[in-house]
């Protein structure tokens, strides 16, 4: 996306050489390719406009500096505001509670929640140094179960069997209780996909986050959902 924004920005930005200053007027072009860019790229239209418009305040207003010409300023305005957009801050895990930490997973079916709990039980291990058990709370999956036990093994996590009659949030529990037991810093709960957001799917993932209380839920997305993830992200909220 960048490499693509930075050739259609280059046209627009030689037009400005010269120019004593930046006004509404002279970025008005420059402005319409990032916004073409971040709508080709699949950026969802509320933040595209979010976007241009500090982009706009901050090109005409007060940040315009000294040292660069309009056309870097303009540049450097763009870059900054769309470093912005993709997170500034990298929220680390929180672990301020008493062990186990529980850790929840919730997606849709196929994204990546039972991979991500193994690759997350191994970060843990191996750079936090901590006790990480895993549970499977798929029982729908032909072989969920089997799949986050193979992947634990690999990972060297604890692993807390589950079986396919069992209930939801009677499995959470009594992971829970094991993982106590053991010592575990961390227990990883992983649960069942859904094609699409679903009343049932829903109430089971409340359920389960009722019983255990999570210090964290991690909401696990297909990079290539695009801007319906936020949509998604926000029925599970
Ligand atoms: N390329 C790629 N494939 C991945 C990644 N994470 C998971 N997969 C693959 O995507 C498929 C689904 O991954 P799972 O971890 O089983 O997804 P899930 O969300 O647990 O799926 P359900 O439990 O069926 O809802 C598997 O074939 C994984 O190997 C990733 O980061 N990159
Ligand atoms: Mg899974």
């Amino acid at each position: 996306m960048f490499e693509n924004l930075s050739q259609r920005l280059s046209a627009t930005i030689n037009k400005l050489r010269g120019r004593a200053r930046l006004t509404e007027e002279n970025i008005r072009e420059s402005l319409r390719e990032v916004r073409v860019a971040l709508l080709e790229a699949d950026v969802a239209l509320p933040v595209v406009q979010a976007v241009i418009e500090r982009i706009k305040v901050r090109a005409v207003g007060q940040d315009v500096l000294r040292s660069l010409s309009p056309g870097q300023t303009l540049v450097k305005v763009v870059q900054q505001e769309l470093a912005s957009v993709m997170g500034t801050a990298n929220a680390d895990l929180n672990f301020a509670t008493q062990p186990p930490a529980v850790i929840l997973m919730a997606g849709l079916q196929g994204a990546g929640k039972t991979t991500t709990v193994a690759k997350l039980a191994r970060h843990l291990q191996e750079r936090r140094k901590k006790k990480v058990m895993v549970v499977s709370c798929d029982v729908y999956r032909p072989a969920a179960i089997e799949q986050l036990q193979t992947l634990a093994g690999q990972v060297g996590a604890l692993f807390h069997p589950s079986e396919p009659g069992q209930a939801p949030v009677t499995i959470a529990e009594r992971a829970l209780d094991a993982a106590r037991k053991n010592f575990a810093d961390v227990l990883i709960v992983d649960t069942a996909g859904r094609l699409a957001i679903d009343a049932a799917l829903m109430e089971e993932v409340a359920a389960i986050h009722a019983a255990l209380k999570p210090i964290e839920t991690l909401f696990v997305v297909d990079a290539m959902t695009g801007q319906d993830a936020a949509n998604t992200a926000k029925a599970f909220s």
